[in-house]
């Protein structure tokens, strides 16, 4: 039991549900619109990564300028196609293995937050059932500064009245852990986060986080 952590702060995407194969979906309408070369390795690289910077980086293949204009156009473009797949999303979207999980852990005694990048993060919450389940949801919508900043998680532990020494922050992205190791937070990795170097607590499945605590 790792006494000293009192809180637990999620990321979304990837962690407690899998949204990623969404943005895939809509990012890859979007770049085929465009005529933009865009494939899975490219996807990878957006993993955390707030949707300006996820569009800078697709646009790294295109040899002319985007104006500011432009670029909001096909954000907006993008964003409306991941709503349309969101809204499809139920609570069989939700693991048995996760709930269960969370549920154990604050039965433990410990407090339970979201750390995500997304703005569409409370829709996503309603979605699979868990609306109103977090102690905090920190998201995109109450930062300036996205992962690998650590603003995110900063704000969440500022939510739940912890310091960051006392929380383990649980990520899929290298993005998020560094942000969560400048933020000087505990840190869990699950997926592709698993094997990184920062990664203090390696996670095989969401339900290894109960083999911590
Ligand atoms: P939105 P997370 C992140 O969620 C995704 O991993 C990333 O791919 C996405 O670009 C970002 O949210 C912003 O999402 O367009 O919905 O605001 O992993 O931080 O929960
Ligand atoms: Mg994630």
């Amino acid at each position: 039991m790792e006494s000293n952590i009192r809180g637990i702060i999620f990321d979304l995407d990837g962690v407690i549900c899998f949204t990623d194969i969404f943005h895939y979906q809509a990012w890859k309408k979007m770049a085929d619109n465009e005529g933009i070369e865009f494939n899975e390795k490219i996807n990878e690289r957006l993993r955390g990564v707030s949707r300006a910077e996820s569009l800078e980086i697709i646009l790294e293949k295109v040899s002319r300028e985007y104006t500011p204009e432009e670029k909001a156009s096909l954000m907006v473009q993008k964003n409306n196609m991941y709503r349309e797949l969101l809204a499809t999303m139920t609570t069989a979207d939700l693991s048995d293995e996760v709930k269960n999980t969370l549920d154990t852990l604050r039965e433990k005694g410990l407090k339970l937050a979201i750390g995500s990048s997304s703005k569409n993060a409370k829709f996503i919450l309603q979605q699979i059932g868990l609306g109103d389940y977090f102690d905090a949801v920190s998201d995109g919508t109450n930062i300036q500064r996205s992962k690998p900043d650590p603003q995110v998680f900063l704000m969440a532990a500022e939510m739940l009245g912890f310091a960051p020494e006392e929380c383990l922050v649980v990520e899929d992205a290298e993005a998020g852990i560094d942000a969560a190791d400048a933020g000087h937070f505990h840190k869990a990795g699950i997926g592709p986060a698993r094997n990184y170097g920062k990664t203090e607590f390696p996670l095989n499945s969401f339900a290894d986080l109960l083999q911590i605590f």
